[in-house]
């Protein structure tokens, strides 16, 4: 179907930006987000947080005061405390009134609609959130991997990723294959012989990942708060290792297009978040045996 109103949207990327993204399965752009009325109000929310979670769980912990004071202070100490604290801030600050504008941002819409040539984006819901990754824990690193099969609703997506800390290369930055979209969709095998305590979309492993990964360049995704790495939903990419002292904040907000004739086949369902086995939708993309 023709896009109807292909003119109302800002073209936020220049046309080499847009052969970039076509070309890579990626794009980076710095400063993408306004640090004062983007980004530092997210930290904000965070902090007030996990100082709500100290005052309950650590009642005599002072907290830093002044300009050293970092938004997540506090945090690594409620996870030595009790890990299963951190779980309750991982799902606590991703209904942060600033964090849910930020996914709908109108610049979303347009990065959208001018990549993907299309009038109608749609935001999934529980398709976004904030990743914490704790130094030296590797149970929820992302194996490499596309999005679409754990996200659904249209195979035509993209992951806007963003820091809330600097990305170094102690703290681990994302792993992107250059180019690896244009294969299409990469076949699964449903467990993680590596680590056989993940479940769920953590569990799941490209077949025959090795050769299929060695055909692509891999590029580190160095990145500032306020930075933005725009991710094609079939681009291969994996988490880093968090090898610093503190932890590893990022964003990962999720479009996808209802006009894409496959997703639109099966009327834009949801994958594990949604409760959906991927089985149920693309029975040809995974089984459990190598
Ligand atoms: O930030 C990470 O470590 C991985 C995030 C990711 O793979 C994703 O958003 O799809």
């Amino acid at each position: 179907m023709k896009p109807s109103n292909q003119n109302s949207y800002e073209r936020l990327l220049t046309d080499a930006q847009v052969s970039a993204f076509r070309r890579d399965g990626f794009i980076k752009l710095d400063k993408f987000y306004d640090l004062e009325s983007e980004v530092f109000p997210v930290q904000e929310g965070i902090r007030q947080i996990i100082g709500m979670m100290v005052e309950k769980y650590l009642p005599g912990k002072r907290m830093e005061e002044g300009g050293d004071r970092q938004f997540d202070d506090g945090f690594l100490d409620l996870v030595s405390h009790d890990r299963a604290l951190g779980g309750r801030v991982y799902d606590a600050v991703k209904h942060l009134p600033a964090f849910v504008r930020l996914c709908a941002s109108k610049k979303h819409d347009s990065l959208m609609m001018q990549l993907r040539e299309t009038d109608l984006p749609g935001l999934p819901s529980g398709g976004s959130g904030i990743r914490i990754d704790i130094p030296f824990e590797d149970l929820f690193r992302a194996n490499w991997h596309q999005d679409y099969p754990s996200q659904f609703r249209s195979m035509d997506g993209l992951v806007f990723w963003s820091p809330l800390v600097p990305i170094t290369k102690e703290i681990g930055p994302l792993q992107i294959a250059v180019g690896s979209h244009r294969e299409g969709i990469a076949p699964l095998l449903r467990n993680d012989p590596e680590n056989a305590e993940k479940s769920g979309a953590y569990a799941l492993r490209l077949r025959d990942e090795e050769e299929l990964l060695g055909r692509y360049q891999k590029i580190e995704g160095y990145s500032e708060p306020g930075d933005l790495l725009l991710i094609d939903y079939l681009n291969l990419h994996a988490s880093g290792h968090n090898r610093s002292d503190r932890a590893r904040w990022s964003m990962q907000m999720r479009y996808f297009n209802y006009r894409e004739p496959i997703g639109r086949g099966y009327d834009w369902v949801g994958s594990f978040a949604a409760g959906v086995d991927i089985g149920k939708v693309h029975p040809e993309l995974i089984s459990s045996e190598p």
